[in-house]
């Protein structure tokens, strides 16, 4: 049966599986990250170098730390492809921590006792930091050591995350559709966002080529002095960056039930990336302080675009639903909370005010954040489209793709 009661009739339809559904697993420093994705259509193409792509992007950035250095995220297939096809079977994909060699006695898996990972009073975090994952994880799970909470809270996670969307986003392409991101704040230095401009691929290359994913070249290096600044004083700094997708029918997701929204399943996807505390759907805050004669988006017919409106303030969503435009959404990070400066905070054991711990971070990751944006967007939306069009194969979903599109260029 369904968990979700919103979902039954889906479930119903499509004989009890839901497709892209997915679990990552992994510590920052323990042996690899690992991505399964549950069910998969069969027949999808994919290409290790398309994937270790996307790992690649999520890895660049100005204001990365050390660790970034280290690794050199390369994806493995253990299982569901074959031929570099998928063959509708549970998809498992691994990547290599390379900082796991300097961790193999502290986060030894099964060793324990008088070696290093006793965790000796020494050894252990209990010094939680403000904005981390530390003391609500110690008090939960119980433990004193706060190791044991951060090393899964880590954005490290998002690698895998990172692999599972690019899968999506081969799954999508093959329907036109086209996913892109770029930064457009990193403390309060703000670049411009996307408003339809119609060179988008010559746009968000800009992005692509800039070492902070900002398309303003001006900006960015103020961007880059912002970051410099802040870390020259042991701080940490956060932004925004913005999604935007193409190619996408109208009527993906639906207004009849609330989990059946698509905006709500994006909205959840985004927030859950590490650090976003804010998203932004089309005009979002900033079209709640204007009247409603400037925010909704007049509705234009003609004979060969179909129906199509001259702004965009909803995002691409009404009513829970793609509305045929492009979808715009953003998300907002706070500043890492890892400070070479630390804050104050309380330890766990003794109740002594001390100094928040101090690890290896980074001082800033919107570019990476914004690339992970890009991935669980692609996940959600290839979960509509396979919710929409049905099928277990490319093929099957293809056909039921297409005749959708015929209906649409009719009315
Ligand atoms: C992270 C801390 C840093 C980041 C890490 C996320 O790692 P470390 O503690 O090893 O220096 O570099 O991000 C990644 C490893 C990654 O792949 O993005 C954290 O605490 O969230």
């Amino acid at each position: 049966m369904p968990d979700q009661p919103g979902c039954a009739e889906n479930w119903a339809k499509s004989g009890g599986k839901r497709m892209f559904e997915y679990v990552t697993a992994g510590e920052s420093h323990g042996p690899q990250v690992t991505a399964i994705i549950k069910n998969m259509p069969s027949g999808l193409t994919l290409d290790k170098e398309d994937i270790d792509e996307q790992l690649r992007r999520r890895q660049q950035g100005y204001g990365r730390g050390g660790r970034m250095d280290i690794e050199s995220d390369s994806v493995e297939v253990k299982s569901g492809l074959r031929g570099g096809v998928t063959l509708g079977s549970p998809l498992t994909m691994i990547i290599e921590n390379r900082d796991w060699e300097n961790w193999r006695e502290v986060m030894a898996v099964f060793e324990k006792g008088d070696d290093k990972s006793a965790r000796t009073p020494e050894e252990k975090v209990t010094q939680p930091r403000p904005g981390h994952a530390d003391l609500a994880g110690a008090i939960k799970y119980g433990f004193t050591d706060m190791r044991n909470i951060l090393e899964r809270a880590s954005a490290r996670e998002t690698a895998a995350r990172t692999a599972v969307g690019s899968v999506c986003r081969e799954f999508l392409k093959n329907f036109g559709l086209r996913i892109y991101s770029h930064v457009i704040k990193i403390g309060s230095v703000e670049s411009e966002g996307f408003s339809g401009q119609s060179d988008i691929e010559d746009f968000f290359e800009a992005a692509d080529d800039s070492e902070l994913r900002c398309v303003a070249s001006e900006k960015e290096d103020k961007m880059k002095d912002l970051i410099d600044e802040w870390r020259q004083q042991g701080d940490s700094v956060g932004g925004v960056f913005e999604v935007v997708v193409t190619g996408v029918p109208a009527g993906l997701g639906s207004h009849v039930h609330w989990d059946r929204k698509l905006d709500g399943k994006l909205a959840r996807a985004l927030m859950s990336i590490q650090a976003i505390k804010g998203v932004e759907i089309g005009a979002g805050f900033a079209g709640a302080e204007r009247p409603g004669s400037e925010v909704h988006d007049e509705i234009y017919y003609d004979s060969s675009r179909g129906f199509y409106r001259k702004t965009n303030n909803a995002g691409g969503f009404e009513g829970g639903m793609t509305n045929g435009e492009y979808l715009k959404l953003k998300a907002a990070m706070k500043p890492i909370p890892t400070l070479a400066n630390p804050l104050a905070t309380a330890d766990f054991i003794s109740k002594e005010a001390e100094e928040a711990a101090r690890e290896r971070a980074d001082v800033c990751a919107v570019p990476s954040a914004s690339i992970v944006g890009e991935a669980v967007t692609a996940i959600e939306i290839a979960r509509s489209f396979a919710d929409k069009f049905g099928g277990d194969s490319m093929e099957e979903i293809e056909r039921n793709c297409k005749n959708y599109w015929k209906y649409i260029r009719n009315l």
